[in-house]
């Protein structure tokens, strides 16, 4: 094999550095992360971040990635084309190499180099060890180089095989279904998200997406970059100011920063290092709050907007509101954290801070109407902030004695161990009598909401400390809320929301969540909350009664024993079933149903959120109408 002729003929030294394929094969987990659609997908990311980095060196604006018929993927660039010379220490074409030997590091001798994907780049040597065929096509130096692989080797050397006028390369792959058990289908999707992604990240980069399965395709370019990300991100906020954008290197790290404000109580801001997402943040992002907090102070004191010395915004002050995207590039970038998401590279934190705070002063200075609605803005927040905790320390100082009671309305279980204990929070009095009386008492507790409880998208922290239904539920939860928050103390470990299948009831369901998400978010994320699953309709046929939880369930049953419609009961609220039947349906740990909420995509279900339940109307009625028939499924 190719592989251990390599090592063996160059040296021991070089054995740190090459490694044969067939540890990728073994386990691939280790390479890829798993062998599931997620692992799949990154094969496709290891190619397309390789012809990206080609883009990011400035040689290549055009990337075609496409899904044959035969299952096979292909990524093609109008790069300088991946050298095929000999290289020096492995005797073998540079190309051979590059698709043939692990990379330790991911550095390579020959002048390759590798700016992005820095969590996950492995090299396109592990897609083609994982894959059954792999060919290569180069156009260089006026020609056409071919490579064919199978499982990572070689079918034969690099040969030429005709003439070229242009330059680049084009891999493509068949994924190995004897590794990838699951799927080798690639997502159309998936992809498009992915790509999108990168467009915005890489300026001025055309990513085409072509899908000849289904003659699907989509084009993405951005000449804004980042710059078109925020105005993507804010498409359904009211903004306030023009957006910021700046780009700049600063000792061998590149700072790319763009920013709006808008009028929401909440921010986003989204940083990537190398391409790569860090949802943990870091030296980069921590730079970046440094500047801003520092910026916007002098500029406000400079202009006479801040008097008192000792009046100050806080960084909570100043990113209230704000959508904002950073991306750096650096070589070697530093990862800490638990799931090595979080920069650690200290060189990062200067080089955003003194990149961003000069290019930002610079935009207050030179756009005095942008820069006295964000002062404004940020001034309002620090107001709200100072009102709102002079309003919360009286509210938790008149609480103080209230925390200690459990609220009337609990009917509490009598196990005190979090880890088999459950809280029902059940919409209406009559449905949380049923549910008091069917309940399993050792073990779930029952709160009753009445009405409406607040929506609190919109709602301040000190209005939702007054609404008495909130300040129930989060007694009862034990946690309390806002910076006193303590996930540790929470006394039960299933929370299930158990609303009516009617309007009112999603209603009811989606400001709970709203507040979860908002206010209790690692409740969310630790996999408490639940969504109890109430059978829609009972049939019955002469003495034999089925619960059924949707439609399908029903036509099927009513199909299979000719029941009529009269028989067919539709219970229209949780109130009409009787504790026996609530508990048998709906209750019943060994019987029920129940969703559990995750956030898979956190940033679909926040705009999700801001369009149902935010201030601005529009995008509501757009959203409502374009989901009018789809509705009634709004299960989030
Ligand atoms: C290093 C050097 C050169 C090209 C590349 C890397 C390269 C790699 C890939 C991977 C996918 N597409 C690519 N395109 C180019 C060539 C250096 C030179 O011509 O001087």
């Amino acid at each position: 094999m190719a592989n251990t002729k390599t090592t063996q003929d160059y040296g021991a030294d070089n054995i740190q550095v090459l490694e044969g394929l067939e540890p990728v094969r073994k386990r691939p987990g280790m390479y890829i992360g798993s062998t599931d659609e997620r692992g799949l997908h990154h094969l496709v990311w290891e190619i397309v971040d390789n012809s990206i980095d080609e883009a990011i060196a400035g040689h290549c604006n055009i990337i075609d990635i496409t899904f044959h018929s035969d299952g096979a993927c292909s990524v093609s660039d109008n790069g300088r084309g991946i050298p095929t010379g000999i290289h020096s220490k492995t005797g073998v074409s540079a190309l051979e190499t590059t698709l043939t030997v692990l990379h330790a590091g991911g550095k390579f001798g020959w002048g390759g180099y590798k700016v992005s994907g820095g969590l996950h780049g492995v090299g396109s040597s592990v897609v083609n060890a994982l894959s059954t065929k792999m060919e290569a096509w180069v156009h260089r130096e006026g020609k056409i180089f071919y490579q064919e692989y199978k499982q990572g080797v070689p079918v034969e050397n690099v040969k030429e095989i005709g003439k070229s006028k242009i330059t680049g390369t084009t891999i493509k792959f068949y994924p190995d279904d004897t590794i990838f058990k699951i799927s080798t289908k690639f997502d159309y999707k998936t992809v498009v998200a992915r790509m999108r992604q990168q467009a915005y990240l890489t300026k001025g980069i055309q990513l085409n997406i072509i899908d000849e399965r289904t003659d699907k395709n989509y084009k993405f370019y951005f000449e804004g970059g980042i710059k078109s990300y925020v105005n993507f991100l804010n498409k359904n906020e009211s903004t306030i100011g023009r957006v910021f954008y700046s780009e700049k290197d600063k000792n061998d790290v590149s700072v790319e920063v763009s920013l709006q404000y808008n009028r929401e109580f909440s921010n986003n801001i989204i940083a990537f290092v190398n391409n790569v997402h860090t949802p943990e943040g870091g030296t980069h992002l921590t730079g970046f709050r440094t500047g801003l907090t520092r910026t916007i102070n002098k500029y406000a004191r400079d202009k006479g907007i801040l008097k008192e010395k000792d009046q100050n915004l806080t960084n909570e002050d100043v990113i209230e509101g704000m959508t904002a995207v950073i991306s750096i590039k650096l070589e070697d970038p530093q990862f800490e954290g638990q799931t090595k998401s979080k920069l650690g590279s200290t060189e990062a934190r200067g080089a955003v801070d003194s990149v961003f705070s000069e290019k930002f002063m610079e935009f207050l200075e030179e756009d005095p109407r942008s820069a006295k609605s964000i002062i404004e803005k940020v001034n309002l927040a620090a107001k709200a902030r100072l009102a709102a905790r002079a309003a919360r320390d009286t509210v938790i100082r008149k609480w103080a004695l209230e925390w200690m009671t459990l609220p009337g309305k609990l009917s509490d279980c009598s196990s005190k161990d979090p880890s088999v204990s459950e809280l029902y929070i059940v919409e209406g009095d009559s449905a949380g009598g049923s549910a008091k009386q069917g309940r399993d008492r050792e073990h779930q507790a029952i709160l009753p909401l009445r009405g409406k409880i607040l929506n609190t998208e919109q709602a301040r922290i000190d209005k939702i400390f007054a609404n008495e239904q909130i300040k129930n539920l989060i007694i009862a939860l034990g946690t309390s809320i806002g910076e006193t928050f303590d996930a540790s103390k929470l006394r039960y470990h299933r929370i299930v929301i158990m609303t009516d299948a009617d309007v009112d009831g999603a209603h009811i369901r989606t400001l709970l969540l709203t507040f979860f998400f908002r206010y209790m978010k690692e409740i969310v994320d630790g996999g408490y909350l639940y969504i109890a699953q109430p059978p829609l309709y009972k049939l019955t046929k002469g003495k034999q009664s089925w619960y059924v939880f949707n439609e399908e369930e029903k036509v099927k049953i009513i199909e299979e024993y000719a029941i009529t419609w009269e028989n067919i009961q539709r219970y229209k609220g949780l109130g009409e079933m009787n504790p026996e039947q609530l508990w048998e349906t709906t209750m019943d740990p060994a019987e029920r149903k129940m969703y559990k909420v995750g956030i898979e995509d956190a940033q679909k279900a926040d705009e999700m959120f801001k369009v149902l339940m935010g201030g601005e109307v529009a995008p509501r009625r757009k959203f409502i109408q374009s989901r009018a028939k789809s509705v009634k499924n709004l299960d989030v």
